[in-house]
C-alpha cells in the first residue's frame, strides 16, 4: 500500500523530484570531493611551505563548499515542496473520499480513526517521503563514494571501516527492530485518545448531569497512560541509541588517528591522508546510520499507508447511478412502495412493508412511539440510506435511478437533532442555496419565527454560530434549521419531529405560516403533539416499523385504537396541566 500510495499521490510532482535528485547528486559528490582537497592542502602546500598552492586550493576548497551548500539547500527546498504537496494531495484524497461516504460507511469505521487517518496517518507518510526524498540519493552515494575515496587515500587501514560498518549497522539495527513493534501500537493508542476525547467533548452535558467526571478522568487517564508508556519505550530506546551511535563514531575515530598515526610516524602515510580519512569514515557512518534511520521509519509508514489506504479503497455503499433517469415533472411527489430497511449489521429489520403517497401540496404526518422507526423512515429518501426491499419513488422515478442533485436539489430535511455549522447565522441560511438574497432569508426566519430573535442579536445575520450550533438554544436552532430548510425552497420538506422544542402556541404560529408558504409542497411531519398534526391530509400511525393504521384526524379518532391512546395520553396530560 505504501508504494501505491506513494506511487500514484507523487506523480504529478515527477519534475520536483528530478531536480531533487539531480541537487543531491552534485551536493554530495562536492561534499566527497572536500576531504580530497583538504588532504591536499596539507600534504602539498603546507609541507612544502607553498603558500600559493595554499591559496589556490583553499579558493577552490571554499568555492566547492558553497557549492555543496547551495545544492543541499536547493535539493531540501524542492524535497520539502514536493513531500508537502504529496501531504496536502493524500489528505485531500482522504477528506474527498470520507465526504462521498454514507452514514452506513462513517459507521464501518468510526469518526475517531477517521480523524487520525486523514491527519496523523497522513503525516507519517509524509514525513517518510520527506526524509527519503532528503536522503535517498546522498545516502547510497555518500556511503559507497565515501568508500572508493576512503580506500583511495590508503588502503591499508580499510579494514577500519569493514569492521565500523557492520557494526554500526548491527547497534542500531538492533534498536529499530525493537522500535518497531512499539511504533505499531502508538498508532492505535492514538486512535484510542482521540476516539475518548472526542466522545467526551461531545457528550459533556450528558458528564456533567450524572457526575461521571472521574469515571471519565479515570478512561482517559488509563489511555493517556497506555499512550505516555509506549512513548517512554520508545523515548529510552531512543535515548540508547544516540550515546551508542556516538561511542561507535568515537571508537572508530581513535582508531584511525591510532593505527593512522603509527603509519604517519613510520613515513608509510601523509598526515593530509590521515584526516581525509578520518574525515571519509565519518561521512560514511553517518550515511549508514541516516539509512538506518529511514529504514526504520519504513514499518511504522506502512502502518500508515494501510490505514489510509482501507479509507480510500472504500467503494461508497450509496453511489451515483449508471444510467440516471431524468424525471419528466418535478412536482415532489413522494411514494413507498412496500419499502423494508434494516440498519446494517441489524437482525430485525426497523421498517417493513411501508407503502404511502405524498401528494404535492399534501402534508402527511408520521406519529408512533419513540423508537417506531420514523426517523429511519425519513431518512431513506434523501438516501442517507438504502432500502432493503421495496422502492422509494421521487415524481414517479425511483430515486436510486436519480442522480443525487436531483434528489438534494427537491428534498429539504430539518434533522431530528438538527445541526448547525461554525461560521455565522447568514452562512448556515445558506447552506442549501448560496445565491438567496438578504430579503429571501428574512422571509425564511420569519416563517420559521426565528426572524424576532435574529433581529435581536447585536449582529443580526452575521451572528456568530459555534460549531453544533451549541451557542444558541435548542429552539432556536431548530428555527433556524427550518429556516435554512426553507430557503432552498425545495419541493418536498420532512420534518422530523422539528417543532418538538417550540412550545405550542410558537408551534401552531409556524404552522400556519408554513402551511401558506408551502401551499405547493409535498410536507412530511415526523410528530409527537397531536395538536402539530392534527390538520395533516394524511396521518400514519407507526408501531415496530409497520404502519398499523391511516387517515385523517378524524377517521383515527373513531378507527385505530393506537391513535385514540396517543391523543388520550395527550389531552389528560394538557387536561391536568
Ligand atoms: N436504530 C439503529 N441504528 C441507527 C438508528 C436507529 O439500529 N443508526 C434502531 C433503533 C430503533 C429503530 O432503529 O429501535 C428505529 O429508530 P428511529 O430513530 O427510526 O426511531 P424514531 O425516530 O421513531 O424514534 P424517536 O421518536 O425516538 O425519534
Ligand atoms: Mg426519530
Amino acid at each position: 500500500m505504501l508504494v501505491t500510495l506513494i506511487r500514484r499521490y507523487s506523480k504529478p510532482y515527477l519534475p520536483y523530484i528530478a531536480a531533487v535528485i539531480l541537487f543531491q547528486l552534485a551536493s554530495t559528490i562536492a561534499a566527497l570531493y572536500l576531504p580530497s582537497l583538504n588532504a591536499q592542502i596539507i600534504d602539498e602546500g603546507v609541507s612544502r611551505g607553498d603558500t600559493d598552492y595554499i591559496w589556490r586550493t583553499g579558493g577552490l576548497m571554499l568555492g566547492v563548499a558553497l557549492v555543496q551548500v547551495a545544492t543541499a539547500i536547493t535539493g531540501v527546498y524542492f524535497g520539502s515542496k514536493a513531500a508537502m504537496a504529496f501531504g496536502r494531495d493524500l489528505r485531500r484524497g482522504v477528506f474527498r473520499k470520507v465526504t462521498s461516504f454514507s452514514a452506513k460507511d462513517v459507521n464501518v469505521f468510526g469518526a475517531p480513526t477517521l480523524i487520525t487517518r486523514g491527519t496523523n496517518d497522513v503525516q507519517q507518510v509524509q514525513m517518510l517521503v520527506l526524509m527519503g526524498l532528503n536522503f535517498m540519493v546522498a545516502t547510497p552515494i555518500m556511503c559507497i563514494g565515501g568508500i572508493v575515496m576512503a580506500l583511495r587515500e590508503d588502503l591499508s587501514l580499510s579494514w577500519l571501516v569493514w569492521v565500523s560498518v557492520p557494526v554500526l549497522i548491527a547497534v542500531v539495527g538492533y534498536l529499530v527492530v525493537r522500535l518497531m513493534p512499539l511504533f505499531r501500537s502508538m498508532q492505535t493508542k492514538i486512535d484510542r485518545i482521540n476516539g475518548i476525547l472526542r466522545e467526551q467533548i461531545i457528550g459533556i452535558r450528558v458528564v456533567r448531569a450524572f457526575v461521571r467526571e472521574p469515571h471519565e478522568t479515570e478512561r482517559f487517564g488509563g489511555a493517556n497512560r497506555e499512550l505516555t508508556d509506549v512513548s517512554l519505550k520508545i523515548g529510552s530506546l531512543f535515548v540508547l541509541m544516540f550515546p551508542a551511535i556516538g561511542m561507535i563514531l568515537h571508537v572508530s575515530t581513535a582508531a584511525v588517528l591510532w593505527f593512522g598515526g603509527q603509519r604517519v610516524d613510520a613515513g608509510e602515510m601523509q598526515v593530509g591522508s590521515l584526516t581525509a580519512f578520518l574525515q571519509y569514515l565519518l561521512q560514511i557512518l553517518m550515511a549508514v546510520m541516516m539509512g538506518t534511520f529511514m529504514a526504520m521509519m519504513i514499518p511504522r509508514a506502512s502502518v500508515c499507508a494501510d490505514r489510509i489506504g482501507e479509507v480510500l479503497d472504500v467503494e461508497p455503499s450509496i453511489h451515483e447511478p449508471e444510467a440516471p433517469v431524468a424525471p419528466t415533472h418535478r412536482t415532489g411527489r413522494v411514494e413507498y412502495r412496500n419499502v423494508s430497511f434494516a440498519y446494517p449489521g441489524a437482525e430485525e429489520p426497523v421498517l417493513s412493508n411501508i407503502s404511502f403517497t405524498a401528494e404535492p401540496g399534501q402534508t402527511v404526518a408520521i406519529v408512533g412511539s419513540t423508537g417506531a422507526g420514523k426517523t429511519s423512515l425519513l431518512s431513506l429518501l434523501p438516501r442517507l440510506y438504502d432500502v432493503a426491499s421495496g422502492e422509494v419513488l421521487l415524481d414517479g422515478v425511483p430515486i436510486t435511478n436519480l442522480e443525487r442533485s436531483e434528489i438534494t436539489g427537491r428534498v429539504a430535511m430539518v434533522p431530528q437533532r438538527p445541526y448547525l455549522f461554525s461560521g455565522t447565522i447568514e452562512h448556515n441560511l445558506r447552506f442549501g442555496k448560496t445565491e438567496a438574497t438578504d430579503q429571501e432569508l428574512w422571509d425564511a426566519l420569519t416563517v420559521a419565527q426565528a426572524a424576532d430573535f435574529v433581529r435581536d442579536k447585536k449582529n443580526g445575520l452575521g451572528s456568530r454560530i459555534a460549531q453544533g450550533g451549541t451557542n444558541v438554544s435548542g429552539g432556536q436552532r431548530q428555527r433556524l434549521c427550518i429556516a435554512g430548510a426553507l430557503v432552498t425552497q425545495p419541493k418536498v420538506y420532512l420534518f422530523d419531529d422539528s417543532f418538538s422544542a417550540l412550545d405550542v402556541a410558537t408551534d401552531a404560529r409556524l404552522r400556519r405560516a408554513l402551511k401558506a408558504k408551502t401551499a405547493d409542497a409535498t410536507v412530511i411531519i415526523v410528530g409527537q403533539r397531536v395538536s402539530t398534526i392534527a390538520d395533516a391530509d394524511q396521518i400514519l400511525v407507526l408501531d415496530n416499523g409497520r404502519i398499523v393504521d391511516r387517515g385523517t384526524h378524524d377517521e383515527l379518532l373513531l378507527s385505530s385504537t393506537t391513535y385514540q391512546e396517543i391523543v388520550e395520553s395527550q389531552l389528560t396530560a394538557e387536561e391536568v396541566a
